[in-house]
């Protein structure tokens, strides 16, 4: 972030929220979301985890145009208390922790234009409220990121930032949960995108590895290409419980270990899938 977002821009408030203001939205901006939520939602069955697909419902993130966050904050709170609240973009560390340690998911204020209908670099509401809000109705993971909001503000402090980061991307961005039925998405940024849906389950590229915080935190991460590796939780309540390890003496043990390469596959992993590589092999410096 660069020095001058440590303040709220105009019209935003100290904690980097702003309204809304869903009568302002426009109908093409409705429409945009109906298309994006349309086309997502048939891909889902039987890729999405039951919790996602149980919390679209419930907060009937419906297909009649972008949702009021006063609306789904009513059942979102009798849920889980959590609660959407709008701000205009990427928010600094600190007051992005903030939120989440309170059960606030800032939630980007924008749609994107239907020229970024595959991809866009920053988050806008579609990727925040359809890919990350329906997880929030999930009491476990409800209280898995209020732990990572805590744990991001303890972060800071320690200058740690980049092993929560690390966290944060290949869980609730880019996990995989292992059910019966198979393996099914939970995060967001897979969730969220037509085409890493269909990727991260089933193209033979990538890695599908067992989740293991301090291997998750040793491991880089792509910022904006399909991932080279994603790692699969056995279920929600392994997450929660991984949040309640002591992460000062995890960061004092990691502080002398190399960076594991994004395409590496250790003995000491647990392998649901031993990828080709084939994608970033032929997509190569794509960030
Ligand atoms: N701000 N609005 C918003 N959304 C994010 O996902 C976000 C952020 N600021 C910082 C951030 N994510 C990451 O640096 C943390 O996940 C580590
Ligand atoms: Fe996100």
């Amino acid at each position: 972030m660069s020095a001058d977002t440590l303040h709220p821009p105009p019209g935003a408030r100290p904690d980097w929220t702003i309204d809304q203001g869903w009568a302002g939205y426009t109908a093409a901006e409705h429409q945009l979301w109906v298309t994006l939520y349309e086309r997502q939602t048939a891909l889902l069955p039987g890729r999405a985890c039951d919790p996602f697909l149980r919390g679209l419902d419930a907060l009937d993130l419906h297909r009649a145009g972008i949702p009021d966050f006063a609306r789904i904050n009513e059942e979102l709170r009798r849920l889980t208390g959590w609660e959407v609240v709008a701000v205009p973009g990427l928010v600094p560390e600190t007051a992005f922790f903030e939120h989440l340690a309170n059960r606030r998911f800032p939630a980007g204020q924008f749609i994107r234009r239907p020229d970024q209908l595959d991809y866009l670099e920053e988050p806008d509401i579609f990727h925040d409220v359809f890919g990350h809000v329906p997880m929030l109705t999930d009491p476990t993971f409800a209280d898995y990121m209020q732990a990572y909001g805590e744990g991001g503000l303890r972060a800071l402090d320690l200058g740690q930032l980049h092993n929560l980061a690390r966290l944060y991307w290949y869980t609730v961005e880019f996990g995989l949960l292992q059910t019966p039925q198979g393996l099914r998405i939970y995060g967001a940024g897979i969730v969220s995108s037509h085409a890493e849906t269909i990727f991260a389950l089933d193209d033979p590229s990538p890695n599908r590895l067992g989740f293991d915080l301090a291997r998750v935190m040793r491991t880089p991460y792509r910022i904006d290409d399909f991932q080279q590796v994603y790692f699969v939780i056995p279920s929600l309540q392994a997450l929660l419980d991984a949040t309640l390890a002591d992460f000062g003496a995890l960061y004092a043990r990691l502080e002398g270990q190399r960076d594991i390469p994004i395409e590496a596959v250790l003995p000491s992993d647990q392998v649901f899938t031993r990828g080709t590589q084939a994608y970033a092999k032929a997509a190569p410096g794509k960030g």
